[in-house]
């Protein structure tokens, strides 16, 4: 079915949808790992690229296609690339864009492997960063060096729910010719698309709010133009970080209730914002639905709701917050986030402990800040169970 000019709902069930012989209502999982050609000659015009069709998965497969193409419509993008999962997809976006002797400039609050990889791994292959904080947009063309080529953000991001203003960003980046990556992972595109603002690619840890549902680990990154879709798909297809067949049929069904699973996530956390900034025990909520966030006007420009992530800190610091993480019942103490099931976890010895003191405190990642993913169950319990958590503390 054509949903390209659909609504975004429409989009989520059917956009992409595989035209399958037998009619079956659900995409099948194709589990193989290669297709048979029906001749040599067919086999030949395959690899020549002279006929559409598949080879061998690494390269493409339909449950692949299927999910790439949907997210493509869903972020109004050119293409997509899905792989095996968000590290993945982040270095297919490093790998794709940045060669020896090139710079990138990146906001010092990113998941924490985002940025380590880069500071660690990449300047093995010549490749050198700068990590400012890019809410403040003078910041990022100070960091601009002749040879930068990558402007890379996260927003809101991981775990300071800092916001930066994509647009502005992106044009910095657009007039040194640097190209703009962001990722929409808290958000989703439907809460927020950065390539309508500006960005050229998009990227997603898909194991949180686009699948949705904590089972599956898995990645994607989104091109605004067939240029930058064909550099990110060679990426992927040799470095091999496809997705597997099955991890894309899940996926892909977790994708359709993406809007409905937010709005409800979202009216949780927008209750739970306001009970922890009222509570007695708590120093500071950031929460991008609360007047207090410092961004707040940046939030309703940019973003179409404020989502269900948020971080706090409780009285007392570290000791304080690992009570309250120690003695809830109904969230789960877990890292990841974006899930139907609440979530709250301790950045600074968990998600983010592979940066050293001085960019946890430059990025604002306090000893005490508690991060905690809003899920669907009823916000009355998850409440109570924080309320009750607190009293420990
Ligand atoms: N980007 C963001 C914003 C993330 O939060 C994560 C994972 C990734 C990329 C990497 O994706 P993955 O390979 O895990 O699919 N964030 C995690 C977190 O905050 N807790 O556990 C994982």
């Amino acid at each position: 079915m054509d949903t390209k000019n659909s609504g975004f709902n429409s989009k989520l069930i059917h956009a992409g949808s595989f035209e399958e012989e037998t009619g079956s209502a659900v995409t099948p999982i194709y589990q193989t790992s290669t297709f048979k050609f029906k001749n040599a000659d067919q086999g030949a015009r395959r690899f020549a690229g002279e006929e559409d069709g598949y080879i061998y998965t690494r390269l493409g497969n339909p449950n692949m296609d299927e999910l790439e193409n949907a997210l493509a419509e869903l972020e109004n993008g050119y293409k997509a690339v899905v792989t095996s999962s968000g590290m993945a997809a982040v270095n297919n976006v490093y790998l794709a864009f940045l060669s020896a002797g090139d710079h990138m400039v990146g906001h010092n609050s990113l998941y924490g492997p985002s940025r380590s990889i880069m500071e660690k791994m990449y300047p093995r292959f010549g490749v050198e960063s700068t990590f400012v904080n890019c809410e403040n947009i003078e910041n990022i063309e100070k960091a601009i060096q002749p040879n930068t080529k990558l402007l890379y953000l996260e927003t809101p991001a991981n775990p300071t729910i800092g916001i930066i203003d994509i647009k502005a960003a992106s044009e910095i980046a657009h007039k040194h010719n640097i190209l703009v990556c962001v990722d929409n992972t808290f958000c989703s595109p439907y809460l927020q698309k950065p390539l309508d603002l500006g960005a050229d690619i998009v990227l997603h840890s898909m194991t949180k709010f686009i699948n949705g549902h904590a089972d599956i680990v898995g990645g994607a990154v989104i091109a605004k133009t067939k240029d930058l879709y064909d550099q990110l798909s060679y990426v992927m297809k040799n470095v091999g970080f496809n997705m597997d067949p099955h991890q894309a049929w899940l996926t892909r069904r977790g994708l359709k209730t993406l809007a409905i699973r937010i709005d409800r996530a979202q009216e949780n956390a927008k209750k739970i914002a306001v009970f922890l900034e009222n509570h007695p025990k708590i120093e500071w909520v950031l929460y991008p639905g609360l007047k207090s966030h410092p961004q707040h006007d940046l939030v309703n420009k940019q973003m179409n709701g404020p989502g269900s992530m948020m971080s706090f800190e409780v009285k007392g610091g570290l000791e304080a917050g690992k009570k309250v993480m120690d003695n809830v019942k109904l969230a789960l103490l877990a890292v990841s986030l974006g899930g139907i099931e609440t979530l709250i976890q301790h950045p600074a010895s968990m998600t983010h402990s592979k940066l050293s003191k001085e960019e946890k405190e430059e990025a604002g990642i306090t000893d005490g800040l508690v991060r905690l993913s809003v899920g669907i169950e009823d916000a009355e319990d998850i409440i109570a169970d924080l309320d009750h958590a607190l009293s420990k503390a």
